[in-house]
């Protein structure tokens, strides 16, 4: 074993610990990410983090280390600067409390390539986000970040572009930031509408584009390279096989020095039944990284399925998990722990946050621990612990917001997101005690809200720019709650009114920073939707059902079921604000629609859609008819244009034409039998 001093690191370490302004962690000598054994061994060392001998030993991993902290000093053992920069890291965090206790630590991450990718639609996060971001991995001992924020026109769409001088210079920045932190950093190019003409000719001018691009991110520093098909283009699996290949052997093989290649394919969901993943799995590379999002886009990711997966793949897949990300609700912020992700021995994992930087930081303090050391893994503490280091000077209101605040899941099911706990505490005591319940919650929440809006501003300014109107939100359902609890209608009212002018606030704020695309995308902030607005609402209905002015203002009816078949005509049924889906007991069960027959939905007055979904889970269904939309309630109908997919008719209508209407009609010569898994559209707020 050959054994040197590794001043370098050294002197790397004490700069890096003097930047560092001290994080008191309530909890004294807790590490995080957990290490693999660590050890106290009695007393307090004299000695501080900048004091540590750093000796370089043969038989470690890269990002693996030992410290052993004595009385009066300190010695780290690693056999590569990562595990010296990692020893650091966990030094810094035991000099947290003051001095640190003697102790041996012996250390190694389970996953290799650990980290986030900026995959989401929305804002990109910007310069000085990552930058931000750099550090934080480092802290928490995260090494792989993939570039590929859906709107950069230049990693999508306007690929073929080079980047102006202004980003080139960014991503400098962000290159040394990543290397000091020991980030892996890298860029990925979204090709998913490329390559489309077949001609030989066409293949390689595209070809010729992509080297062009490639090699300029390449001179810029770019060492890491991925490639994305997701959400556009076709599923072709071959061609997608066949770029994957010449990237790797044409350009990044050539090079000599890049790292392994990483592909997420158009087809990133499901377990081997997928043809598309059995055909890139076989054809592509074995040395390429190929990405997975789990059972759905977004789900917890089960060692069953990973193992179903690796078999279509011939290789066990990267995981690009989708928490906690929020791009499919804007109107949400989830969060909560972190759960849900099964052992495994993944050659990559990353998180595709929210927009929200600095609000997914708690997500991804519990992802970095998860896949530095699973074993040792404990969702709740490292929630807990995680606020508490991140949030120390209002811990205890940050998580009751956050307990309040997980669930990025969206209704209807099939819309995306996925179940996460939230509200756990109060639905147990909601139970048990009812209204009781409800009043100390909402009085606790409205105190945190006060409380959060008071000391968030001065002392984590980032993150009350991303959460402050969804903490006035939460501080006025609390309000609300207290409200339809004491059956105070003027209380409700006012706490209504306050709710929805903060909602009118957070979407003109949302929409002044939006791309044009994506500005009809956010609703307005929403908290606790999954239990305690449901209790409020339930609370406030048996209270103001008899007062039809309160009624009827706060649960207005956006809605009517209309039509020709048997079981809808007569029903009439009506929808309330926030539940406009056509699921009636009724049609859960078999209908008959004779041709021309028709089942639909009419908007009350005043209220329009700009999203259809119509879900009948079977194709022959889907094939005899056809969806339309009327502006005069149903008197006039029009064909509208619709994505159809298996047993599925779904897509947006024109925001602005006032669509009031909406029916599937029986258009076929023939006598349909069917069931409605869903038929629900967005209403334009
Ligand atoms: F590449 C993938 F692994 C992936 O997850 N792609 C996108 C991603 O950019 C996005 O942030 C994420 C969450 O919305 O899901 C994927 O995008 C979708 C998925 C859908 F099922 C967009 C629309 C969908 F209907």
């Amino acid at each position: 074993m050959t054994r040197q001093m590794f001043p370098i690191v050294a002197i790397c370490m004490a700069c890096a610990f003097m930047q560092v302004g001290v994080v008191r962690a309530e909890n004294g000598a807790r590490v995080y990410p957990t290490p693999k054994r660590f050890e106290m061994t009695g007393g307090v060392s004299s000695a501080k983090p900048r004091d540590a001998k750093v000796r370089k030993v043969e038989g470690l991993g890269k990002e693996d280390y030992r410290i052993v902290v004595g009385k009066d000093a300190i010695t780290v053992e690693a056999s590569a600067k990562t595990g010296g920069f990692y020893a650091f890291q966990t030094l810094r965090q035991l000099a947290s409390g003051g001095d640190i206790p003697c102790c041996t630590v012996e250390d190694s991450p389970d996953v290799p390539l650990r980290g986030v990718v900026e995959g989401f639609y929305g804002r990109p996060w910007g310069t000085e986000g990552r930058l931000d971001l750099m550090d934080f991995m480092g802290q928490y001992k995260m090494n792989c970040f993939i570039y590929g924020p859906k709107d950069d026109p230049y990693h999508q769409g306007k690929w073929k572009e080079l980047y102006p001088e202004s980003m080139i210079a960014d991503f400098r920045r962000l290159l040394d930031a990543a290397r000091k932190n020991h980030v892996k950093f890298y860029w990925a190019v979204h090709l998913g509408d490329a390559f489309k003409d077949p001609e030989p000719a066409a293949r390689e001018a595209e070809y010729a584009a992509l080297w062009r691009k490639l090699d300029s991110m390449y001179d810029v520093g770019f060492r890491c390279f991925a490639v994305f098909f997701d959400d556009f283009g076709n599923a072709n699996a071959e061609l997608h096989a066949e770029i994957s290949n010449r990237v790797k052997r044409d350009f990044l093989d050539r090079k000599g020095d890049c790292a392994p290649l990483i592909v997420c394919p158009n087809d990133y969901v499901g377990d081997d039944n997928s043809k598309y993943s059995h055909v890139i799995g076989e054809k592509a590379d074995k040395d390429i990284l190929i990405m997975w999002t789990g059972m759905g886009v977004c789900s917890d990711i089960t060692a069953d399925a990973t193992a179903k997966r690796a078999k279509a793949l011939r290789r066990t897949p990267f995981v690009w998990w989708n928490w906690p990300v929020n791009d499919f609700v804007r109107c949400k912020l989830p969060m909560g722990r972190t759960y849900g992700v099964e052992e495994y021995r993944y050659p990559g994992f990353v998180s595709n946050p929210m927009e929200n930087l600095e609000a997914s930081k708690i997500a991804l303090f519990g992802i970095a621990d998860m896949l530095w050391n699973r074993h040792d893994f404990d969702s709740i503490r490292n929630w807990h612990d995680g606020i508490r280091r991140l949030y120390p000077f209002a811990a205890k209101a940050m998580m009751r917001f956050c307990e309040h605040n997980t669930d990025p899941h969206k209704e209807p099911e099939a819309m995306g997101g996925f179940y996460r706990e939230e509200s756990e505490r109060f639905v147990a005591a909601w139970k048990a005690e009812g209204k009781a319940a409800l009043v100390r919650e909402c009085e606790e929440n409205a105190a945190a809200a006060e409380e959060l809006s008071k000391v968030l501003p001065e002392k984590a300014p980032k993150l009350w720019r991303e959460i402050r109107y969804w903490v006035a939100y939460f501080g006025a359902q609390a309000r609300e709650g207290l409200a339809a609890a004491k059956g105070d209608a003027d209380a409700y009212a006012k706490a209504k009114d306050e709710g929805n002018e903060i909602q009118r606030q957070q979407k003109a704020y949302f929409q002044s920073l939006a791309p044009e695309w994506d500005r009809g995308r956010c609703m307005g902030c929403v908290t606790a939707t999954r239990h305690l607005q449901k209790a409020i609402d339930d609370c406030a209905r048996a209270a103001f059902r008899g007062q039809p002015e309160v009624y009827a203002r706060y649960f207005p009816t956006v809605g009517t079921s209309i039509g020709t078949v048997k079981a809808v005509v007569g029903k009439g049924q009506h929808f309330e604000r926030g539940e406009a889906l056509l699921v009636m007991d009724d049609i859960l069960e078999q209908l008959t629609a004779q041709p021309g027959d028709w089942i639909g939905m009419k908007m009350a007055k005043n209220v329009t859609f700009n999203y259809v979904w119509l879900n009948f889970g079977a194709k022959d269904v889907v094939d005899a008819g056809r969806v339309e939309v009327s502006k005069d309630g149903g008197s006039t109908w029009q064909t509208v244009a619709l994505k159809m997919e298996e047993g599925l008719i779904h897509g947006h209508v024109d925001t602005e034409a006032g669509f009031n209407a909406v029916r599937w009609i029986n258009t076929s010569d023939h006598q349909v039998v069917f069931k409605i898994v869903r038929f629900n559209v967005d209403i334009v707020k």
